[in-house]
């Protein structure tokens, strides 16, 4: 146990991305109205993209995860991209406040799931007020979450959680965003030590003492990757990033998450893992 409380068995699963569990929404008919910035969700294709969440789900059973799947939300078309809605910290998860006005609603379901699911986690609903997180600007490498500033998560936002964290023992960083919808779309952990990401989001964390291994500038969708029970997710358009894993003696899965990219979404946005 240390002074705040919470005893290593609290952090070890978190802090090596061992999972058990993850939370999932099916997607619907009204993905095509998702947000997107380059007005591109119109263009998905809703079965494609409903086969793609299947092999997302069964690459994670393969890997030991009980998955929950929570049925779509014909009110939000964004519903599917459940990161955003929840970040689990140690021993708790709390509930962000969405920076989009539309994708408030969506904490309500996950809430609900977390309350049946997780009784062993405080649920942390983020206050009602200026502040909002979205759960793919938060990124954990170790006991550090480092926060993305973007469009959707606001420096009120951002102290709120790291204040959360803080008082669980962790220390909280802030990155800025720009250029890109959140910090996990260019960059994610690839192990506890080490980051994967684009160049120039690399070059916000130069002053800390993390490893880090830049993707080709070709395939910045592969500064989104899922480490998941010691193997790395890679999305599949990105073979120059899975054979450099490979040669770098990573165990890899790969999933096609291209529907999903059209409404700025990657591997990371489609689940809750604790
Ligand atoms: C949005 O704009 O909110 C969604 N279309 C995409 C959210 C992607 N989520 C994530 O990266 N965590």
């Amino acid at each position: 146990m240390n002074n705040t409380g919470f005893s290593d068995s609290d952090y070890a699963p978190l802090l090596t991305y061992r999972y058990s569990r993850a939370l999932v929404k099916r997607p619907g008919p009204e993905l095509i109205q998702a947000l997107s910035m380059d007005d591109t969700a119109g263009g998905i294709d809703a079965e494609a993209a409903f086969n793609q969440h299947e092999s997302y789900i069964s690459t994670l059973v393969s890997l030991g995860v009980d998955v929950h799947v929570l049925p779509s939300d014909p009110d939000h078309p964004d519903g599917v991209f459940v990161e955003d809605t929840a970040v689990v910290i140690p021993g708790a998860v709390v509930i962000t406040r969405p920076g989009a006005l539309p994708r408030r609603g969506e904490t309500k379901s996950v809430t609900r799931a977390f309350q049946e699911l997780a009784p062993e986690l405080e649920i942390i609903p983020m206050p009602e007020g200026s502040g909002t997180v979205d759960g793919g600007d938060i990124l954990r490498l170790g006991d550090c979450y480092y926060i993305g500033l973007s469009d959707r998560t606001n420096r009120e936002g951002g102290e709120w959680l790291a204040a959360r964290a803080e008082e669980r023992g962790c220390r909280a960083r802030f990155i800025p965003v720009s250029g890109s919808l959140h910090l996990t779309t260019v960059v994610t952990p690839l192990s506890p030590d080490t980051l994967i990401g684009t160049e120039e989001i690399l070059s916000q964390f130069s002053g800390d003492s993390v490893k880090m291994i830049a993707v080709p500038p070709n395939e910045s969708a592969a500064g989104n990757v899922l480490v998941v029970n010691g193997t790395v997710i890679v999305p599949a358009e990105c073979a120059e990033t899975l054979e450099m894993l490979h040669r770098k003696g990573f165990d890899t899965s790969v999933v096609d998450v291209s529907q999903y990219a059209r409404a700025d979404g990657a591997l990371t946005c489609l689940s809750i893992l604790w």
